[in-house]
């Protein structure tokens, strides 16, 4: 296998897209964002230049280092955007300060809000507006909220590997708070909560005692429990749910111990409940902003999150390179009809294509 360098953009041209974007220029961003999230290898090789060079700037590394990141997941029709559109103006209006934040930094004028959502219009028939498909309508006219409808619901439920490049872009352009919304659809979760400060499940009141088919690998992911639409009809259903995830909480090992994830219901659409779940938001960024190790539970979480991106992405990159080399591809082609067929097991293919990989020029 013989390495090639990857080709590199000229670094003007990230560099003068990643001022334009340290400025906040949305149009800018937006830009960046695409770049990034295009198939193209050179967009991507501009895309992560216009990111490196956001990560090198004093201000966007202080801006990227202060935010604050939620996943919200659940399944199809839980309320998930609606609740972003209602929690994202609450943000603006109340902030969602940690207790150890330091004065002014959370200064009400410089709240920002960035989301990250599936466009429901690419699956389902809808409206055709920009920012209307979404369901945040207010969001998306508000200057201070950067909306990003994500194409398509993909295995990952709307999110890409791309947006754990997109969130620290979207905040180095002065968005502070960032909302990724994804449809549970079984990888997405775990992708998402890979991803985020704060992973947020959301279900709707349930008929009856069951879980909605939210696996219990996914509760127990969850540093909160939603239970939204807890209004009109569905306020002692919503109870009863909050009682049933409440159980299936205890039942499920924590997965941290500085945090004990709750369940709580709310109304996107009254407003319901909506103040106490940003107490629960800023409850747990105090406890992400205390120190463990000489770093803060933030910066460990995310310093985690970043090697487990880079070995994923390494470990994609390095089989699409091999899978491509002349040396390698009709072999991989072979032993991976072997498998198919069950002539061979995979260990033993592993074991065997590695072997050539090491033996390879
Ligand atoms: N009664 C009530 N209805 C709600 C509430 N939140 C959302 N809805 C309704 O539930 C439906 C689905 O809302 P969405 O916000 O699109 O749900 P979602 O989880 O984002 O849906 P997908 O993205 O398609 O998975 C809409 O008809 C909403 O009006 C709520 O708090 N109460
Ligand atoms: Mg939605």
């Amino acid at each position: 296998v013989t390495m090639l360098g990857a080709p590199r953009a000229s670094s003007s041209a990230s560099a003068a897209l990643a001022a334009a974007v340290l400025r906040g220029e949305r149009a800018q961003l937006a830009k960046s964002i695409t770049v990034i999230e295009s198939k193209r290898r050179d967009h991507q090789v501009l895309g992560a230049g216009v990111l490196a060079h956001c990560l090198q700037d004093r201000r966007g590394r202080a801006r990227i280092e202060r935010s604050f990141r939620v996943g919200v997941s659940g399944p199809p029709g839980a309320g998930k955007s609606t609740l972003i559109e209602t929690l994202g103006q609450a943000y603006l209006r109340d902030g969602v300060d940690s207790a150890t934040m330091a004065q002014g930094e959370g200064d009400a004028s410089r709240r920002r809000l960035s989301v990250l959502a599936v466009d429901p219009s690419s699956n389902r028939s809808g409206g055709s507006i920009l920012g209307d498909k979404t369901r945040m309508p207010e969001l998306a006219r508000d200057p201070r909220a950067f909306i990003r409808p994500s194409p398509s619901r993909g295995t990952l439920g709307g999110v890409t590997r791309s947006t754990q490049d997109v969130i620290p872009l979207c905040e180095a352009a002065g968005f502070d708070f960032t909302m990724v919304e994804t449809v549970g659809v079984g990888q997405s979760e775990t992708a998402v909560e890979g991803m985020v400060d704060m992973f947020v499940l959301v279900v709707s009141p349930a008929a009856g005692d069951e879980l909605q088919g939210v696996k219990k690998g996914v509760v127990e992911l969850a540093d909160l429990i939603v239970v939204n639409k807890a209004d009109g009809d569905f306020v002692a259903a919503a109870q009863r749910t909050v009682s049933d995830y409440g159980r299936a909480l205890h039942l499920t090992t924590p997965k941290n111990q500085f945090w004990t994830p709750t369940v709580v219901s709310c109304s996107a659409v009254t407003g319901d409940g909506i103040p106490a779940l940003l107490d629960q938001f800023r409850a747990f960024r105090t406890v992400m902003d205390e120190e463990e190790a000489g770093s803060t539970r933030k910066q460990n979480r995310r310093a985690q999150q970043r090697v487990r991106y880079l070995r994923t992405m390494f470990a994609d990159r390095v089989l699409d390179l091999l899978a491509d080399s002349q040396h390698f591809s009709s072999e991989w082609a072979e032993k991976q009809e072997a498998v198919h067929r069950g002539d061979l097991s995979p260990v033993e293919a592993c074991d065997q294509l590695l072997e050539r990989v090491q033996f390879a020029p």
